[in-house]
This record gives C-alpha cells, structure tokens and sequence, in this order.
C-alpha cells in the first residue's frame, strides 16, 4: 500500500505556511476541554447529525490524519481523512501540547472550516469531539518543560524497544518506560534488537546485558532478543505472537530497530528503515508516529525514536508503586512519606541491602524520583 500519509506532507506543509499567513483567528471564548471530550455512550445520538467515529493515525501541527473505525476496533485504515479540530476549540487552554495523539477516538463531521488544510486527494473532516482515553504514554514536551507530550493513547500494551550495541542499551530508559505502562496498567515487553552485533563485544558486557535480562525476567517482564534484520524462524513467530491482535505501541531510542521490527509483521505500510551506516547519528527515520494495520492481526503505533524523555515529577508513593518489586514493602516503612531514600527504618532500602531489590532498579527509582538522567553527573538530562 503507498504510504499516502508523507506522500502528502510537503504539499501539506507548504499550503500550511499559506494558510497561517493569511488566516487571523478570531479570539474565541475559551471552551473548556471538558465539552470536547464526550464519552463513547453518547456517541450514538450524534452520528444521526451525520458524525462518525474515527482513529487517530497520525498528528501534524495543525491537522491530524483519521480512518473510520465503524465498529470498534474495526479501523479502515486505508481510508484515510485530512482533520482539523473544530475552530470553537483551538482558543481553549490546555494542559498538552496537542490536542490530539496518535491511537485516539474521535468523532468527526465530514468537510472542512474556513482557513483549515486541505488536501485534493484526501477528503476533509472536522473533529468535534474525542473520547477519554483509556490509556495513554506521555512524557513532558521537551521544549516547554511543562505540558504533557502524549505520544500514543488507547493502547494495549507497550513493546520496549533498545539494541544490545549501535546504540548502546540504556537500561534507565528502559526502567521509565515500565513506569509508564505500570502506571497505565498496560503490559509491557522488552525487546532487545541487533543481537547479531553482540558476538563482538566483550564478555563483560555481554555478562552485565545478561543479568540485566534475568533481573527483569524475575520481576514477570516477557524479555525477547531477537536480530530484527534476520531473525530466526522461532524469534519471528514469537514477535508475531506477541503482537497478535493488540494495539501495541513500540517506543525507544533512534536507531534501534523499531521500524525493522514492524516490518516482519507485514504492516500495511512498509515502515522506513535506516539505509546509512548504522554509526550515523542524530537523524530519526520514522518522523511521525503512526498507526498501522498489521498483515499478522492487529495494530502498531510505530512512534520515531525518542532523545529526549522527562517523567513529568512524581510523588515517591506513586513512583515505587510502579517498580512492582517495591509494591510488597510500601507500606512496612516506619514514616507513611517515606521517600525509600535515607529515612530510618525504611523497608525498601532494607530490601535492597538484604538483596531482594535489584540494586540497579533501586538507582533507577532514585534517579527518576530526584530529576536525574540515569546518566551519571548530570541532573535533569534530557538526552539519554
Ligand atoms: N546489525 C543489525 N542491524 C539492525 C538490526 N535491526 C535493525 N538494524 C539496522 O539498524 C538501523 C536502524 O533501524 P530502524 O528500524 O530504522 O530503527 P528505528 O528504531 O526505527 O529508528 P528511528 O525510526 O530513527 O527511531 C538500520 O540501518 C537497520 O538496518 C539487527 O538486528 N542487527
Ligand atoms: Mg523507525
Ligand atoms: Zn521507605
């Protein structure tokens, strides 16, 4: 199937840049977000005004890309709108960067609004309301430091992507995204990519990856290795299993083989993939987050490799519940706010010491609860 969605961009983009010059929006009374966002139940009574019920596939500034989802999870992927929000909502305040992410419901009113992008290929549509979301992944917007950059909603589980080597694994990155999906109550899994470059390194290395491996095993995380480029006829299957018939997003740095993954899985849409050397850097190939159909069954969100990844700050409660080996000491501490840092009597830290806490996964706790990279000696780093 082409690849409609960039296919269109530049011709997008550049009628964009038309259009912002021209176009002054009105000032608008701010509607709150609260009338955007309708529950599913009430859809029904709108659709016989003419809405329907759509997916997010992918989020551009001032437009979003939407296929029809007629039953749900039904999602027509290969048809494909050209949205834009509802005029009455874009004045509003709002705590995220956009208003829309990539796996979110909405309902939309087919044609377009004065000043909105349009596309001569795609038919147009106005989305009037979204969903709650059941889940979602965000992190904050790197550029403001302080709203919420949601990458995807509405998934099933999250498929936690590095490579052993070219780019180094980075196992605190790994730790925040299974604070996330702990969080959300989504499932998550690690994949760990080029296992082909592994026979090259030095056996302390490979050691350390091995016991890294065994410590999330322990704690009930599905840990798959495989060489995405060629894998074996077992890894395969088991990749495809694993994606079976789930929304599953999968996320990780640049370069580690997201998008060689996906395309084993026989998307609709054949994912770009790296073509320079694999020691090149700071260029992402997938640009865009997208939704895709699945030859195998079901759907990925192939999201562009993440550099720079801040938790939004969260309470110690909330934090060690989500490091699930934490859970059966939360509440043995002497003080109810302890933070599991160097509070007296404190059963984490005591768990810890008597070996039944990883000692890496405890630095990572203290790492994310105080602001820190997981980089050594720099605070609040933002490129890991
Ligand atoms: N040696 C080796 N190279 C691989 C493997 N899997 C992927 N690659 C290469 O790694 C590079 C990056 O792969 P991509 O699939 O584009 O990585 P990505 O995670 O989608 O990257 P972004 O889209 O930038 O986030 C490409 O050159 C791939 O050919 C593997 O198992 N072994
Ligand atoms: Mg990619
Ligand atoms: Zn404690």
């Amino acid at each position: 199937m082409k690849n409609w969605r960039h296919s269109k961009l530049d011709k997008l983009a550049k009628r964009e840049k038309f259009r912002k010059s021209k176009s002054k929006i009105a000032d608008e009374e701010n509607i709150l977000e609260s009338e955007f966002i309708k529950e599913e139940t009430s859809w029904d009574e709108l659709y016989k005004e003419g809405l329907f019920a759509a997916r997010i596939v992918e989020v551009h500034k001032r437009y979003a890309f939407v296929s029809t989802e007629p039953s749900p999870l039904d999602i027509q992927t290969h048809d494909v709108w050209l949205a834009s929000i509802a005029r009455k909502y874009t004045q509003s305040q709002r705590k995220e960067r956009n208003f829309f992410a990539v796996g979110d419901k909405v309902l939309c009113r087919p044609g377009s609004q004065e000043g909105s992008v349009v596309s001569e290929d795609l038919p147009s549509c106005i989305i009037e309301h979204r969903a709650p979301r059941a889940s979602k992944i965000a992190r904050l917007d790197p550029m403001t430091s302080e709203r919420e950059h949601v990458l995807a909603s509405n998934l099933s589980q999250l498929i936690i992507v590095a490579s052993f080597v070219y780019p180094k694994v980075k196992w605190g990155l790994i730790d925040r995204y299974l604070v996330l999906a702990e969080e959300q109550g989504i499932k998550a899994t690690i994949i760990l990519n080029k296992k082909d470059l592994l026979q090259e390194q030095k056996p302390e290395f490979i050691e350390d990856c091995k016991e890294y491996m065994k410590i999330y095993s322990q704690l009930g995380y599905q840990v798959l290795t495989t060489c995405a480029e060629n894998p074996s006829a077992e890894e395969k299957e088991e990749i495809q299993k694993l994606f079976h018939k789930a929304i599953s997003m999968v996320s990780g740095h640049s370069g580690v083989g997201k998008s060689s993954l996906v395309n084993l899985l026989r998307p609709e849409i054949s994912q770009e993939v790296e073509s320079e050397d694999i020691l090149t850097k700071g260029r992402h190939t997938t640009t865009y987050a997208s939704f895709i159909k699945l030859g195998t069954g079901g759907y990925v969100i192939d999201t562009p490799g993440i550099r720079s990844f801040l938790l939004e700050t969260r309470s110690s409660i909330d934090l060690s519940w989500s490091f699930v080996e934490m859970r059966p000491y939360l509440n043995k501490c002497k003080y109810r706010e302890c933070k599991h840092l160097d509070e007296p009597e404190c059963a984490v830290t005591a768990a810890v010491k008597a070996g039944h806490i990883s000692e890496r996964r405890y630095k990572s706790y203290v790492a994310i609860l105080t602001g820190a990279s997981g980089r050594e000696g720099r605070l609040r780093d933002v490129d890991i």
